[in-house]
């Protein structure tokens, strides 16, 4: 099993390279902004949950979040090999339950891919997503707020991982087939010389 982490502040291109990166390995795609969509289209119970969090630019509680990819895991791993968690973990309790969860089966967070991109052209993306995608949190004053979420919640994680010896800097601007080829370089550079199990 190989588990991949795509990380970066919102707009960085995590939906974008997980797609291109689950063709080309065959890895199974887990994104939490995804499911979490579907069940706000489904109007779920969940997805009026999500609803109230999403809007204002917050995160769903870790409680909750922890359970849903608990969920996605154990309803995708029959035949998996391997994971890309797009959007998963953004907390340092996410993290730490993602690990136990791969524990418990026996694997790991093989390599932490972050996606960096300066704010304006984050701001500058979702803005112009926001012109035909119809989500909610694509508009200015939310973008605003999932920033500063991602720089006092999420981006700590790049220490955590940088201290477990798995995080792979990647400049996140230019063209997305370039981001693509620097990404494959790195994968590719870990399972020739893998972190070894803590
Ligand atoms: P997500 O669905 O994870 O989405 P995102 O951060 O908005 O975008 P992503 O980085 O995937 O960008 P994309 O490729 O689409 O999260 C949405 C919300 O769900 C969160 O704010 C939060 O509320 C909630 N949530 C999700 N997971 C959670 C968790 N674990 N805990 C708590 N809450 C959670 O790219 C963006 C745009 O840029 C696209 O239009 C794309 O075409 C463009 N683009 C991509 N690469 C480009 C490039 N190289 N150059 C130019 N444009 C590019």
């Amino acid at each position: 099993m190989f588990n991949l982490v795509i990380f970066g502040g919102p707009g960085s291109g995590k939906g974008t390279q997980s797609a291109k990166l689950t063709d080309h390995y065959g890895l199974t795609h887990i994104s939490t902004g995804d499911v979490l969509r579907q069940e706000m289209k489904a109007g779920t119970e969940l997805g009026k949950i999500a609803h109230t969090y999403i809007d204002h630019g917050h995160l769903i509680p870790d409680q909750l979040m922890v359970r849903i990819l608990a969920d996605e895991i154990d309803r995708l791993k029959e035949g998996a090999n391997g994971f890309i968690f797009d959007g998963y973990p953004r907390t340092i309790n996410q993290a730490e339950a993602l690990t136990a969860m791969l524990e418990e089966r026996g694997c790991k967070v093989d390599a932490v891919v972050g996606l960096e991109v300066p704010d304006e052209e984050l701001t500058a993306r979702l803005l112009e997503r926001g012109k035909v995608s119809g989500r909610a949190d694509d508009n200015a004053e939310t973008i605003g707020e999932r920033l500063q979420v991602y720089h006092q919640t999420t981006q700590p994680l790049k220490e955590y991982y940088i201290r477990e010896g798995i995080y792979r800097a990647i400049p996140g601007t230019g063209s997305i087939d370039d981001i693509f080829n620097s990404i494959k370089a790195e994968i590719e550079a870990c399972q020739t010389h893998p972190t070894p199990n803590a």
